[in-house]
């Protein structure tokens, strides 16, 4: 801190209210906002749809503050998480003992799921309602058949297995704050939210934005991530008043 904090306390609380906010970077997270989970797909979340338009009006409101990043669901044929790989019933959680690369063997409890974002396939792209552009950050997650990725940061061995690179981009950025949005609540943004505390940024969750595949899932993931600091908004609105407040004189 040094100099500069010295100088920060002869100002008034609102102008040192600027100089914090100048030194946090946001950034918009959409997380696996592609076909299989939106309306007809093979693992469709109820409402899914209603979240992308509001997405894209939060991406074009903050279109010249924020970068945006986006996750897609990326899995081969034969993923370890389809039920159809070990002849399971969907929606079932099994015990799977998997050797790894590394020679350790894993035993896990896994969901089973549908089919579901198969690479290269049209339920794996992205919802084409959805904005996306060349400049947005796009990391795939689930690629290799023997790791579950729900993070877009990576596996839940803090990406011993599989690691997005993520991390590594929004620190080259100095992002300090990420804006998350996306699908699925109690899933891949719930595992996104914990990975980021991780690694130290703040988590800005917009409720109207994001859906669950299951109510109870969705309601305990919620208020696991409100225990850990995740800071919810009801709409875009409310965010807007919040990052307004942060960011006026
Ligand atoms: C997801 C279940 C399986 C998600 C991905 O995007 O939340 N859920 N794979
Ligand atoms: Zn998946």
């Amino acid at each position: 801190m040094g100099n500069s904090s010295g100088k920060n306390s002869s100002v008034s609380p609102s102008l040192q209210g600027s100089t914090i906010s100048s030194r946090r970077t946001f950034i918009i997270g959409v997380i696996d906002v592609q076909n299989d989970f939106c309306e007809g797909g093979a693992l469709a979340v109820k409402d899914a749809n209603s979240t992308i338009a509001r997405i894209n009006k939060l991406r074009f409101i903050y279109a010249n503050i924020m970068k945006t990043f986006i996750s897609q669901d990326y899995h081969p044929p034969n993923h370890m998480s389809f039920a159809k790989t070990h002849g399971k019933k969907e929606f079932s959680k099994e015990k799977l003992r998997i050797i790894m690369e590394d020679g350790i063997t894993l035993e896990i409890e896994q969901s089973m799921w549908p089919v579901h974002c198969v690479k290269e396939t049209f339920g794996a792209e992205l919802h084409a309602d959805l904005i996306a552009t060349k400049k947005d950050i796009l990391v795939r997650k689930g690629t290799d058949r023997n790791v579950e990725s729900y993070s877009a940061f990576g596996d839940e061995y803090r990406g011993k297995y599989e690691n997005t690179l993520l991390n590594r981009k929004l620190k080259e950025l100095s992002i300090t704050d990420i804006v998350l949005t996306g699908i699925a609540t109690d899933y891949c943004v719930y595992y996104t939210a914990l990975d980021a505390l991780r690694y130290g940024y703040m988590v800005h969750l917009i409720l109207s934005c994001t859906r669950g595949v299951a109510e109870d899932t969705t309601e305990n993931a919620l208020s696991d991530m409100k225990l850990k600091g995740v800071l919810f908004y009801d709409t875009i609105d409310d965010f807007y008043d919040y990052y307004d407040k942060l960011t006026s004189i």
